[in-house]
Parts: C-alpha cells; structure tokens; sequence
C-alpha cells in the first residue's frame, strides 16, 4: 500500500501525527508545570529571605535605636551632674531637677511632692526610702515611677515621674526607674551641697559665743533695709547698747564668768525686741539693735525696755549672781541720718553721750 497514493495510507498518516503532536504537547506541558512549581519554590525560598531579612533590619534598627536613646540619656544625666553641683539655692535645684526629668521623659507628668499631704507612693517611698515602680496594671491602670531626694540624709522631697495622663502603654521600665534613680542621686548630691554652704555661711555671718549676727552681717542688712525703708518711705532706727564696766565683772568674776553674762545679756535683747528685729553683737561688750518700720520714740521706749529688763536682771555665772547695767544709744532714718554708716555714727555719739552722763541710761534726739 502506497502511504501517499491510499487514502488508508493518509489517515494513517494523519493519525499517526495527531499521536504524535498531542504527545509533545503533553511533554512541554509537563516541563512547563514543573518550570513552574521550581519556580514558585524559589519564589518562596526569596520571599522568606526577604522576610528574614527585614526582621533583621528590624531588630538592629531597634537596637540602634536604643543605643542612642541611652547614649541621649547619658549625656543627659553628665551635663545634669555638673549644672545641678554648681547651684546653692535648693529651690533652684528643684526647678533644675524637673527640667531634666522632663528631657528625660518627654511628654510625661513630672513632679517633685512630699509636703502636706503625702499620698500612698509619698508615705511608701519616704518611709522605706526607697524607689517604687507602679506598673500599668495597678492605680487605676495608671504607671508611674517615685524615687526619693535627701539632703544630709533626711527625705526632702519625692520625684515622681507619670501618674496622670496615659503614660507609655506598655508602663515604665526597670531601667526606667533605673534612670530616674541616678538623677534623685545626683539632686540629692546638690541639696548636700546647699544645705553645707549655707551653714558656712552662717558661720561666717553669726557670732560663735552669743549666736547673734556679726558686725560685717549687721552692716549690710543695715544698708539693705535702709534701702528698703527709703523705697517705701518708712522710717527705721538703731540702738546701740554698750556693757557699762564690763571689764571689772571680767575682772572680778573670771573671763569665762563674763561670757556667760554676755550670752545671758543677748538672751535678755532677743526677749526684748520682735521676731522681725535683728540684733547683733559688733564688739566685746557692744551690741546693735536694728527696728524696721521704727519711729524714734517707739525705738527709745525698746531700748528703755531692754536697760531695765537688764539692770532688774541676776546672771547666774556657774553659781555667781551677777548685775550689770548697759547705756544706750537711738538714731533713726530718715531724720538722723540717710545712710547706714552716718546711722551708726550718730547713734554712737548718743551711746558715748549716755557713758559721760553717768551710764545706765538711754541717750535718743532731743526733742
Ligand atoms: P564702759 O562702761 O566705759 O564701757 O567700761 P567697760 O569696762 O565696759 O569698757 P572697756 O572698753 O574698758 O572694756 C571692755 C571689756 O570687755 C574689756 C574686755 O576684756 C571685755 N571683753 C570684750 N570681749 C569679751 C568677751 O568676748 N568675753 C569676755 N568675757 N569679755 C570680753
Ligand atoms: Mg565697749
Ligand atoms: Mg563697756
């Protein structure tokens, strides 16, 4: 049979080819689903990648993140070291203490409690003096950190950081209260700081035997309070108060007896004259009187006060019964004198006025 010539030999041939067709058909469709199923392995093998490598980039970024964050705060906290150790004045620590907590945790309520009415957090962290972390859950789902601020060991004040508003949802951190730990350390440091500078200066300002206030001191709360008498036109006046023979209780009864009698004698002044008043010791056996808002008379009526208060007086000097008598003497701004100096000067005429007539008396402007 001729293939070509018989239509037999045709279909044969057609049948044979439509065979062979479907059948490379089926083998690239075959490969085609497998180029696909390789395909989408790898397709899945990259997007894992990707994912990987994205929480990855994630994790560092956060990491990084927080090292600045903290290498923030400890620049933070360096330079709150040095401001806060230069500062003398508590308050002023205060204010520098919340200013820095505030840089520290933005947007969150700082405070600095403890007075009148101390709440629970107030009462647990003094009384334990110790830091409290109030997690999210607590306190009304409101978190908040308190650490405590001394000076000279007793508790000052609470530093309290949250505690109103949302606060961080997921509440503050050990390290948190770590942080805010090292700031009360380095306020507590400064109110050391203070408290010891103002009792330097008032060592330098008083007088170590009677307690009084120095000559120097005198002096410049003197001119001051001139000053003010002159702004808000009030008249001021000064007594100056002299021990008449002084030196002979030294010489009868002892230096150590003398002393004695010169605290009782400051003793005796400060029961004399108001709160408000301020008395000094300027010399041995000499003293000054300074009377804000005083009027001449008013002021030799004090000083008429204090002379019998004094002679009326037995000084019990380690079982001697002592008497003294003193002379004083009145001036009073601004008719006397307008400066502190000239104040003194005249008063000091008076007192000496009051030595030549015969002591024991008060010597005021005659009238
Ligand atoms: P007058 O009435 O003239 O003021 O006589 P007076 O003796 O009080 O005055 P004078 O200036 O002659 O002597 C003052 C005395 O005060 C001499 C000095 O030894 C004594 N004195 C000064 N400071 C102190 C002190 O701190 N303690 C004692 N115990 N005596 C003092
Ligand atoms: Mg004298
Ligand atoms: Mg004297």
């Amino acid at each position: 049979m001729n293939l070509i010539t018989d239509p037999r030999g045709l279909i044969l041939i057609c049948a044979a080819a439509t065979v062979f067709s479907g059948a490379l058909i089926g083998f690239f469709r075959a490969k085609l689903s497998a180029l696909r199923r390789e395909r989408s392995v790898v397709e899945d093998d990259v997007a894992k990648e990707s994912r990987l490598l994205h929480q990855e980039i994630a994790f560092y970024e956060e990491k990084r993140a927080g090292l600045s964050k903290r290498g923030g705060q400890r620049r933070l906290l360096s330079e709150a070291a040095r401001g806060l150790g230069s500062l003398l004045d508590p308050s002023a620590v205060q204010e520098r203490l919340i200013k820095i907590a505030q840089l520290l945790f933005p947007s969150q309520s700082v405070t600095i409690s403890y007075g009148q009415k101390p709440d629970a957090v107030d009462s647990y962290v003094v009384e334990r003096r110790q830091p409290l972390l109030v997690p999210s859950d607590v306190m009304k789902g409101v978190p908040q950190m308190a650490v405590p601020i001394t000076a000279q060991q007793a508790v000052v004040g609470v530093l309290r950081v949250g505690g109103s508003g949302p606060g961080p949802a997921a509440g503050y951190a050990r390290e948190d209260l770590r942080l805010l730990e090292i700031l009360a350390s380095l306020a507590s440091l400064a109110m050391d700081n203070c408290a010891l500078f103002h009792q330097v200066q008032q060592t330098a300002l008083r007088d170590h035997l009677t307690g009084l206030l120095t000559h120097r001191a005198f002096q410049d709360q003197l001119e001051q309070s001139i000053l003010e008498a002159s702004r808000y036109n009030q008249p001021l006046s000064i007594v100056l108060v002299d021990v008449d023979h002084f030196k002979s209780i030294n010489d009868t009864h002892g230096h150590q007896a003398g002393d004695l009698v010169l605290q009782g004698l400051a003793h005796v002044m400060d029961r004399s004259v108001r709160p408000v008043d301020i008395i000094a010791r300027y010399g041995g056996e000499e003293f000054a009187v300074l009377l804000l808002q005083t009027p001449h008379r008013a002021a030799a009526s004090v000083a008429e006060q204090i002379r019998r208060d004094l002679a009326e007086q037995t000084f019990d000097a380690g079982g001697k019964a002592i008497r003294i008598t003193a002379s004083f003497g009145v001036a009073t701004f601004p008719e006397d004198a307008t400066s502190g100096q000239q104040l003194f000067r005249q008063a000091d005429q008076r007192l000496y006025k009051a030595k030549a007539a015969g002591r024991n008396q008060v010597q005021m402007r005659a009238a």
